[in-house]
């Protein structure tokens, strides 16, 4: 029998993990709670907090509340806000297509193509288009690397060419051709308008064009790129946030090995 919102009945509020099923976790399983940030564009105060309120149960959120607000600037508010969650995902439905790799460390990797390929890798990477963000690139390519794990710079067995940011896709093939890549490592943050879009396709077919794309191990990557965008787009591997040095530089060994047979 319910209780409530606190009851022990299961269809009520269980405390019991159910994959299909799963919810948001606050400090109770299958409470929902979420904390929600956002602004919007009126005048601060109690009309702005109630319509935050009302846009939360519009959104599903249970019990909401507004645990802070403040104001931006005249006629914005932002706030921070908690509430029930009502929806729920099934968990063991999920398939997500991922980069078929095992990771292994710098070490290991470079031992993998001491044995395996006998030469240094040769990658190319660049951020290309108008995008100027390098820190993505960087963290990938640049010798100290990124939170404790080094770049490709570091490997004995990688020469990596880290090209920069807004890398005409021209330069970057022409780079490619001059250098014998086996490896191309291309950079997308802004996303605005589909411009990575545009970016990432237009070299795949300048490749094409250039007879180049079947030679070279071509992957993407960035915060809002997965593998399965990457494949649509004609590209081997597609990383997105938290990729470190030691994930592409294991798939491509690995997939360079895979190539030679
Ligand atoms: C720093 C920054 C800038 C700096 C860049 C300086 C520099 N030298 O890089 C400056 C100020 C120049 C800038 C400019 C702009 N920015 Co900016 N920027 C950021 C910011 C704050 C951080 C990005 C970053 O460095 N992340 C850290 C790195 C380590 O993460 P990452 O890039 O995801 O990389 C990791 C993975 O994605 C992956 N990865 C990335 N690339 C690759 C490549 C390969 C091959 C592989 C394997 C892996 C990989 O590995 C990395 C490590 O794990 C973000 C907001 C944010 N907090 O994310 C906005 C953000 C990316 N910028 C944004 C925008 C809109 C812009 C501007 C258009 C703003 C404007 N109107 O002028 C301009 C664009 C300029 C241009 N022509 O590109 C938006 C993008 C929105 C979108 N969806 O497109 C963001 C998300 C901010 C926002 N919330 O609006 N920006």
């Amino acid at each position: 029998m319910s209780t409530g919102l606190y009851s022990t009945d299961k269809k009520e509020f269980s405390n019991e993990l159910n994959l299909k099923e799963i919810k948001p976790y606050g400090d109770t399983m299958n409470d929902g709670k979420t904390q929600l940030s956002f602004t919007l564009p009126v005048q601060c105060g109690d009309e702005a907090i109630e319509a935050a309120k009302q846009l939360m149960k519009k959104m599903g959120f249970e019990n909401p509340q507004v645990v802070f607000y403040k104001e931006l600037t005249k006629g914005f508010t932002f706030f921070n806000c908690y509430g029930s969650c009502t929806h729920n995902i099934d968990f063991t439905t999920i398939v997500v297509p991922k980069v078929d790799t095992s990771v292994m460390t710098m070490d290991e990797t470079d031992e993998y193509i001491k044995q395996n390929i006998g030469r240094k890798l040769i990658v190319i990477g660049a951020s290309t288009g108008t995008d100027a963000h390098t820190v993505g690139i960087d963290a990938i390519m640049n010798m100290k690397g990124f939170a404790g794990h080094y770049g490709l710079e570091r490997y004995d067995m990688i020469e990596a060419i880290n090209m920069g940011s807004q890398v005409l896709n021209e330069d970057f093939i022409a780079k490619a051709i001059e250098m014998k890549a086996d490896c191309l490592l291309v950079s997308q943050t802004v996303t605005q308008k589909d411009v990575h879009i545009k970016n990432l396709v237009e070299l795949v077919e300048m490749l094409e064009a250039e007879g180049l794309r079947d030679k070279v191990i071509l992957c993407c990557g960035g915060p809002r790129i997965n593998h399965e965008l990457a494949k649509e787009l004609g590209y081997d591997a597609g990383f997105g946030m938290n990729t470190y040095a030691d994930n592409v530089a294991s798939y491509m060994a690995e997939e360079f090995v895979r190539r030679m047979k």
